[in-house]
């Protein structure tokens, strides 16, 4: 078969976000007013502030914000988390980033699938936050050897999905039908199932060592707990969500609000109870969300450095309650704290704290070939070039906890003893996953060396 007649992985990727959020509005309604207070919030701050519109036109990211999204699953198994990454590998799809949570409580560890590459993102960012469940931290051995058997027992992908996939690395892609038809294949790992896989009495036992255990061994499948959209102004989503009957949780996580938005800020409304039957005996089970989020500037390990000191700083002098009681006190905390971060662009790039992306300027483009300063600098005052700042596309640890915590319970915070294994991680994927600062490290020089080259040259230098 031609390689012409295989479709872009990227298209794959686009048709199965717009397929998920199709299921998810239907499983999860509120998600559904949720997508439709954020586009029109969205749409209020692109009329209200042109520069933002300009600068989101410029860097090619207006179209993406409306289709943007990502989810969350929760693994069972090192054989689950293998497969997925084939999984998502079809929709290009890869791990990036590891993330432990034990030091949070949450017995997992986890990675993000994402696109990499700036044309991947721009067509369309889908990521999806995974965690595989780490049995080995459940103390009781009888408990764990019971969760383990029932995990061992389930396929979570359909048989067409494993064709699918196969089919799919031996060709190096997918054509249009058969593409339709991994989606759809796709489709159903992700998918709610209101029938457990075990007894009441067994889901009872796994939700009182921990309720992420119950979450992802009682059922056939790690169905998709949450599907954010991005916002452009998350205070004024948060604020609205009320007036349509959500109750978002107590604070926003992440960075305060600034003039020069940093990394990620994120908040979330309660997970619902939903009506589950355990083998005949009816039941319930609260696991899947909303959540939204506002997405700022990818920071070097510097910036990154400063930003969880002066995270731990506020968090040291004021923890938020579950309930809200000391919100306000919170973000004020917090406010005060970031105070001590740079809040200019110039500043952000002075002090190497941020990532930014080289463009040429309408004055570049016009110059192309004729150039001969090389300096980027020099380049840059003169008004050849111009820099936005690389948005950040991966989690936060810190935020991804307090996600957890607020959607499992309070009562579910539980002390783990912190225990990263990343190799394991890796070893359990059956891939490294890649470090997230030298991609951003990456794609800023390589933005500055071709926008270079066209200045000097008139042509990009050959990759
Ligand atoms: C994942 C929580 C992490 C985020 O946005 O930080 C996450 C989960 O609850 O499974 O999605
Ligand atoms: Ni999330």
């Amino acid at each position: 078969m031609s390689d012409t007649n295989l479709v872009h992985a990227d298209d794959i990727r686009s048709r199965f976000s717009a397929a998920m959020s199709e299921m998810y509005r239907t499983e999860v309604p509120a998600y559904g007013t949720l997508m439709d207070i954020v586009s029109k919030v969205n749409d209020q701050v692109l009329d209200a502030d042109r520069t933002l519109r300009d600068d989101l036109a410029n860097t090619d990211q207006l179209a993406r914000i409306s289709e943007e999204r990502h989810g969350a699953i929760r693994l069972g198994t090192p054989a689950e988390l293998a497969t997925m990454r084939r999984l998502f590998a079809v929709m290009g799809m890869q791990p990036v980033g590891y993330y432990d949570l034990t030091e949070a409580g949450v017995p997992v560890h986890s990675t993000a699938f994402r696109p990499v590459g700036e044309s991947a993102l721009r067509r369309n960012p889908f990521r999806v936050f995974t965690s595989l469940l780490r049995l080995d931290l459940i103390e009781d051995q009888s408990l764990r050897d019971t969760a383990q058997t029932v995990l061992d027992a389930r396929q979570i992908y359909t048989n067409g999905c494993l064709e699918m996939i196969e089919l799919a690395e031996e060709q190096g892609g997918l054509t249009d039908a058969q593409a339709d038809a991994f989606i759809a294949e796709a489709l159903e790992t992700f998918r709610w199932h209101p029938e457990a896989n075990v007894s009441a009495e067994l889901y009872q036992q796994l939700h009182d060592a921990h309720r992420l255990i119950a979450d992802v061994v009682s059922f056939r499948g790690p169905h998709i707990n949450h599907l954010t959209p991005r916002t452009l102004d998350i205070d004024r989503v948060q604020a609205l969500m009320p007036e349509y009957g959500i109750s978002p949780k107590a604070v926003v996580e992440g960075p305060p609000r600034r003039n020069c938005p940093i990394l990620l800020r994120q908040t979330s409304f309660k997970a619902l109870s939903e009506a589950v039957s355990f083998e005949g005996v009816e039941g319930s089970h609260t696991a899947r969300f909303g959540e939204i989020e506002a997405r700022g500037q990818a920071l070097t390990p510097k910036g990154r450095a400063l930003y969880d000191q002066l995270l731990t700083a506020a968090r040291a002098k004021c923890l938020p309650a579950a309930d809200g009681s000391n919100a306000d006190e919170y973000m004020h905390t917090l406010a005060a704290a970031f105070a001590d971060f740079p809040d200019s662009l110039t500043d952000i790039r002075a002090e190497g704290l941020g990532y930014f992306e080289w463009a040429l300027t309408d004055k570049g483009a016009a110059s192309a070939g004729q150039v001969t300063e090389t300096d980027p600098d020099a380049l840059l005052a003169a008004g050849y070039l111009r820099i936005d700042p690389i948005v950040y596309e991966d989690f936060l640890p810190v935020s991804a906890a307090g996600i957890f915590q607020s959607n499992l319970g309070d009562d579910s915070a539980q002390e783990f003893t912190a225990s990263p294994n990343q190799q394991r991680f890796e070893a359990d994927l059956g891939s490294s996953v890649l470090n997230e600062f030298d991609h951003y490290q990456e794609i800023e020089d390589a933005s500055r060396t071709r926008c270079i080259s066209i200045l000097t040259t008139g042509a990009a230098a050959a990759e």
